[in-house]
């Protein structure tokens, strides 16, 4: 598809929100990008649920959700559209019938988008996927730092006979080397936990580990971002986000909810700490539609996906003279 014949962002001044088809934040869709910093991307599958399904049906639900977002925040500079580039690609088409195929099919895709283009924001499906995802970073850019926010450590031990499900993939990064363990963090961890703990494996490798006991409250949220840009350092930096981390108060759709969580204000408050810092991918998972029946969940999952690309603008602006541009166009932008 040539430049000139591309789909355009569709205007809101003339398009009502709720019309036309849903792609993230209505962003064009262009199902094979280069080039691009940011592309969006769904990977509906959830073969590696323990509990509840659903996972596979959250791209969908979370485009819906997103169109009501501007691409704007109140007192934050330009849109971020007009800052980066970003297109929505559509979906890579898992197979429900595998783990080891979707997983297979599933780095494949993201290896390849990375190597075309700068970095990619996939919402899930379950959080098996972040295996593929991190795989995919390191493929580019070596050892990784890691941002991961879930109440759980996802360092399980495989169980039921397969290799794979969605508390493995953060186990399988340490061990295939993808990620620097020191500059690992995890947030918002809670719960039951089966016996042996499940956090001497993170803690053992030199992850830090924050309970969600050490979150409340955004006085600690504070801390904790800082916490986030002393661990991260100048790695480039792989970002997970499970659903879960919040609280089922305020993202009660989920596969293995786990009450005690974050407030949706903390978590996109802790996100703030990304744009100071050099993310190069973005996962966005366990969102169970099914389990969702107001669409809060799915609406969380799509705000955070807004901020996530707010603050990749943040860490990667144009050069100098775009920015001037943009400056003069739009207003000042944020200068943080
Ligand atoms: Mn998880």
């Amino acid at each position: 598809m040539t430049e000139s014949s591309e789909p355009k962002r569709i205007k809101t001044t003339s398009s009502p929100r709720y019309a036309q088809v849903a792609t993230f934040m209505r962003l064009p869709l262009v199902p094979d990008p280069t080039g691009r910093d940011v592309v969006v991307i769904g990977a509906p599958y959830d073969g590696g649920a323990s509990y509840r399904p659903g996972a596979r049906l959250a791209p969908r639900a979370i485009r819906h959700e997103s169109c009501l977002i501007h691409g704007t925040g109140i007192d934050r500079g330009p849109n971020i559209f007009d800052v980066i580039d970003v297109v929505d690609a559509g979906d890579i088409d898992l197979s429900p019938f595998s783990m080891e195929l979707a997983i297979d099919t599933a780095t494949e895709a993201l290896t390849d988008l990375l190597r075309r283009n700068n970095a990619f924001l996939m919402f899930g499906g379950d959080h098996s996927l972040s295996l593929p995802g991190m795989r995919a970073a390191y493929d580019k850019h070596g050892p990784l730092a890691v941002l991961h926010l879930d109440a759980h450590s996802d360092t399980f031990p495989p169980v039921y006979g397969g290799l794979h499900h969605h508390g493995t993939p953060f186990r399988w990064g340490l061990e295939e080397g993808l990620i620097d363990a020191h500059s690992m963090i995890q947030i918002g961890i809670r719960g039951h936990n089966p016996s042996p703990d499940s956090l001497d494996f993170p803690r053992g490798r030199g992850v830090t580990v924050v309970t969600a006991q050490e979150c409340t409250g955004i006085e600690a949220t504070k801390q904790n971002a800082q916490r986030i840009r002393e661990v991260v350092g100048d790695r480039p930096l792989y970002v997970s986000i499970d659903i879960d981390v919040a609280d089922p108060a305020f993202a009660p759709g989920t596969g293995t909810p786990a009450p005690g969580g974050l407030s949706s204000r903390e978590v996109l408050a802790l996100l703030d700490a990304i744009g100071d810092l050099n993310p190069v991918g973005f996962d966005v998972v366990e969102v169970s539609p099914p389990w969702d029946p107001s669409g809060i969940t799915a609406l969380l999952a799509a705000e955070i996906g807004a901020e996530l690309l707010y603050q990749y603008s943040r860490a990667h602006r144009r050069g100098p003279a775009e920015r001037a541009a943009l400056a003069t166009a739009n207003g000042a932008i944020d200068p943080r």
